[in-house]
């Protein structure tokens, strides 16, 4: 598999899970200053230009949440997804998709001021409903599932330690003690030392 990467970047989230799993993978750093996402070699890769991406032989996955879901079946092994069609899959989706579809735009248009002009239209809401929806998503104990580790606390729980670190998010306690708790993961802290310097 190749993980194209760069430290300060989303695809610390998907290196993170590359090694909650131990998975064999080619990182290969792609450099934003000297434009090397923009490439027609990378685009092909992902028109989006963005990363991270990861190429598993012909399969090309891109955005963070599908790359850690995908991560999490390729190697069932590790317990890092609950089973297809138990109710706990039913949550991890739900985290998975939350993550993405509504704290990431909510939070992204927050940071530059902004609000969008019709929340009721607005896939994620307003500000309000999305950190009520944070709160009572986040776990009082152990993680987004209960005693299993998953790709959902890798993407949530990721999402939202990003956000504390670039101040979009105050967090509640119970927020900060689930994000200190994904701190104290070995796999976080191997892979996190770079963005932690920023
Ligand atoms: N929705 C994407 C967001 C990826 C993203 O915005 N990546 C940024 C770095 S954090 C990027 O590659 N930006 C370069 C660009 O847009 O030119 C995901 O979840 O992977």
């Amino acid at each position: 598999m190749k993980h194209y990467f760069n430290p300060m970047s989303r695809a610390i989230t998907t290196d993170w899970m590359l090694n909650e799993l131990d998975a064999p993978h080619e990182q290969i750093t792609i450099d934003f200053a000297s434009n090397e996402n923009n490439t027609a070699e990378f685009r092909k890769i992902n028109p989006m230009g963005k990363l991270p991406a990861l190429v598993d032989g012909d399969t090309v996955v891109t955005e963070v949440s599908a790359i850690c879901a995908y991560l999490a079946d390729k190697f069932p092994e590790k317990n890092l997804a609950p089973e297809v069609g138990s109710v706990e899959r039913a949550a991890y989706y739900r985290y998975l998709f939350f993550a993405c579809n509504t704290i990431e735009p909510a939070f992204a248009l927050a940071a530059c001021g902004l609000e969008h002009p019709d929340p009721v239209s607005a896939g994620w809401g307003d500000m309000p409903r999305v950190l009520a929806t944070i709160e009572d998503m986040t776990p009082e104990t152990d993680w987004a599932l209960g005693e299993q580790f998953t790709a959902a606390d890798v993407v949530f729980g990721g999402l939202l330690d990003f956000s504390i670190t670039f101040k979009w998010l105050e967090p509640s306690p119970k927020v900060a003690a689930y994000v200190a708790r994904i701190r104290q993961r070995p796999a976080y802290r191997a892979t996190h030392s770079a963005f932690d310097a920023a």
